[in-house]
């Protein structure tokens, strides 16, 4: 499953990437379900609960951006988190009891899909301790050309940096006042089926994808069951009817980690694409918006 090297790999670089995580008839099974979901957003004219839409999207001409909280949306991505090799590297990363804190699919389609500005994870959902991580199931072979994520190795280690413009949160760090070298940055490679599992406060961002070829990545939200959120809770029984593994508690473990809360809330709300438009520069260049 997955290798003491791969623990250690991941406690000092802040990330790992695990190949063959999902199986090929899951894989193909969740792949049809994003599929029919995706062909559902014709006629969407704007976002909504299901839909983050790319900005050059046509009711007529769908254009999904990123499907919001899949969870929520078909039952077959909670059966995926039983996945056996996921369930492993969880354990390994963040102890036997998790919980699930949310989930997004980036679609990253060819030819348009937008980037995601550089930011920590931290930075949307603090929480009482930073054991707290989020796996990135490729659904496409992932490689330069198709907008990988970046990472920034270490960087978990840091300084949680300013993720606010004009006095708003708005999930997107500034680059150059960071001081960060961003030709550092790695990107997370992999065929479908594998994943990625990067620390809450890792660095990260992907480019545009030019390229000829999509690039869906679901990303479920995963916090150790005793890293408690600072933001958004809601209620005993919804929280832990998120638990994937192992017991839930009513004792949060508190950690001296550094928070900078997201408050005052985005002037855009409904997805980090959406907060981050209010960033005051942009690292990434959106190249065929309109096409
Ligand atoms: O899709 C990606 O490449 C990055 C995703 C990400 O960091 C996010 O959606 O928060």
């Amino acid at each position: 499953m997955i290798t003491d090297a791969q623990v250690a790999f991941y406690e000092e670089n802040g990330y790992v990437v695990v190949e063959d995580v999902l199986d090929a008839a899951t894989l193909a099974r969740v792949r049809k379900v994003v599929s029919e979901i995706l062909d559902d957003a014709r006629g969407v004219t704007t976002h909504n609960d299901i839909y983050d839409l790319e900005p050059s999207h046509r009711p007529d001409r769908p254009r999904v951006r990123r499907i919001k909280k899949p969870h929520l949306v078909h039952p077959v991505f909670r059966e995926v988190l039983n996945a056996p090799v996921l369930l492993d590297v969880l354990v390994r990363l963040l102890g036997p009891n998790v919980r699930l804190h949310g989930s997004k699919l980036n679609t990253k389609s060819a030819g348009f899909g937008s980037p995601v500005e550089w930011h920590q994870d931290w930075a949307f959902y603090p929480h009482t301790n930073d054991d707290v991580l989020a796996i990135g199931l490729m659904f496409d072979d992932v490689s330069m050309e198709n907008g990988p994520m970046l990472v920034l190795p270490g960087t978990h280690r840091g300084p949680i940096y300013d993720h606010h413009a004009q006095g708003r949160f708005c999930g997107a760090m500034d680059p150059a006042a960071s001081g960060l070298d961003f030709s550092r940055a790695v990107p997370c490679l992999g065929r479908a089926g594998a994943a990625s599992f990067h620390h809450v406060r890792l660095v990260h961002g992907s480019a545009q994808n030019t390229s000829s070829r999509d690039r869906q990545l679901l990303l479920y939200e995963c916090a150790a069951a005793d890293a408690w959120p600072l933001v958004n809770f809601t209620n005993i029984d919804e929280f832990d009817s998120r638990m994937i593994c192992g017991e839930p508690t009513l004792e949060p473990r508190l950690v001296p980690v550094p928070v900078r809360m997201p408050l005052p809330p985005a002037l855009n709300q409904g997805s980090i694409y959406e907060n981050q438009t209010a960033a005051s520069s942009r690292f990434f260049k959106v190249a065929l918006e309109s096409v």
